[in-house]
């Protein structure tokens, strides 16, 4: 297939491009580099140091014959060079990954709070508007994520996407409809998520796109089978209090001595998935797209589930660092149960790869060999959701 990665530039995004290289297929990035800006713009650098776009895909196409395209398009602001690529390669599949994915960036200011809406929310609705406009009948398959449900403290089990409810009607009858389980975004960040999903609620119905929403987990990890091929294919590495997630931040910790630093009580429970899952994932999703005119396709795409302290536990005992119980920067419940559906990925082939099989370790390895690139004073996590957190946490020593 030509596959076109929006997003092509990032964590997920490009593993991704060369797993989908690896397979055979055609693939061009569409990014804005955004995430690059980003970094300069808070003063930090991914731990891993990353070569220039146009380098890596040297690089790949060095190591492997295979060639990956790249054209630096800003989805939410160049709409017409957008539609015009799409009119001009109208690929088989576009991959959507090109949205700001940091909760805590999201919410750290009035600015960033508009950036993120803006950019998230105009990427998602570009692309579709282009796709209906150019009547181009390729499969979206968008990175969504587990914090559109929300975290509540209820423990049912979270459908993958659907929740099937009895409706009374008028007559008394009970009538049977899947409704899309209610959004709850807990940041700004999430919040865009929900907004894309009733985007692609709107756009299979009205012009019967094909369209996949993907609601994924906390990645962790850093390595696929494609980076480990060469040092300057390696994927970026966030240890930061915006863009760094929770268990690469604590073994990134771990690994330089610094303490483990849990929100609150460490209460929240949250999914997680490697990132050699995830791209397996991506492709699972793109070989099985949903029929023309059917509604839209979502997987939870996620491996297991565990609780923050829990893994901080785990990773102190495994290395000897020492935990840091925080004040939580988030309005969040403290405490949560989370069992999640995942049986679609399962049965058409997912074998998940556990925190147990040893790849923490390899994480710990990478941050030690790194380690002389972290800016220490960058790993506290000082975005707050509220101004009353803002002055609560700065009040606290
Ligand atoms: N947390 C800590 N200590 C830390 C960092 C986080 O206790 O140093 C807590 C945090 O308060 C939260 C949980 O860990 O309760 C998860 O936080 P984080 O790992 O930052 O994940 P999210 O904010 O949920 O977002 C990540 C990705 C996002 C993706 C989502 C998938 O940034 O793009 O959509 O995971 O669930």
């Amino acid at each position: 297939m030509k596959i076109a990665i929006m997003g092509g530039d990032g964590f997920v995004g490009w593993p991704t491009a060369l797993h989908l290289s690896n397979a055979g297929h055609e693939i061009h990035i569409i990014d804005n580099l955004s995430r690059r800006w980003i970094d300069t713009e808070l003063g930090v650098q991914s731990l891993t140091p990353m070569d220039s776009i146009q380098e890596r895909t040297r690089i790949w196409h060095a190591e492997t014959g295979r060639k990956i395209h790249f054209h630096l398009i800003d989805l939410a602001r160049d709409y017409d060079v957008l539609k015009n690529w799409l009119a001009e390669e109208r690929p088989d599949a576009i991959v959507h990954f090109a949205e700001q994915r940091a909760a805590p960036y999201s919410m750290k200011s009035d600015r960033h709070k508009n950036y993120t809406v803006n950019n998230n929310v105009n990427a998602t609705h570009n692309l579709l508007n282009a796709m209906v406009e150019l009547g181009l009948d390729a499969h979206l398959v968008h990175l969504g994520t587990m914090g559109v449900y929300g975290y509540s403290t209820v423990g049912a089990a979270i459908p993958e996407g659907y929740l099937p409810v009895g409706i009374e009607t008028m007559d008394g009858e009970t009538v049977q409809q899947d409704i899309l389980y209610p959004a709850n975004p807990g940041s700004i960040y999430h919040m865009t998520k929900c907004l894309d999903q009733l985007i692609f609620q709107f756009y299979a119905k009205n012009d019967a796109l094909r369209i996949t929403d993907l609601h994924q987990g906390i990645v962790w990890g850093t390595h696929t089978d494609q980076t480990r091929r060469h040092d300057q294919l390696v994927n970026r590495f966030d240890y930061d209090g915006d863009y760094g997630t929770v268990l690469n931040r604590f073994l990134i910790q771990a690994a330089i001595g610094y303490p483990l630093t849990v929100h609150g009580t460490g209460g929240q429970t949250r999914a997680f998935i490697h990132i050699q899952d995830s791209v397996r994932c991506i492709e699972i999703a793109l070989s099985n797209p949903p029929a023309r005119g059917s509604k839209v396709e979502i997987f939870n795409q996620m491996t297991e589930t565990h609780r923050v302290r829990d893994l901080a536990r785990m990773i102190s005992a495994m290395t000897g660092a020492e935990i840091a119980w925080l004040p939580n920067p988030r309005k969040e419940a403290a405490e949560n149960d989370l069992v999640v559906h995942n049986e679609k990925f399962l049965e058409l082939g997912l074998e998940p790869t556990t925190l147990k099989q040893g790849l923490l370790g390899e994480v710990v390895d990478v941050a030690k060999k790194f380690a002389y690139r972290v800016d220490r004073s960058r790993v506290p996590a000082v975005s707050a959701w509220t101004k009353d957190i803002a002055t609560s946490i700065n009040r606290d020593p």
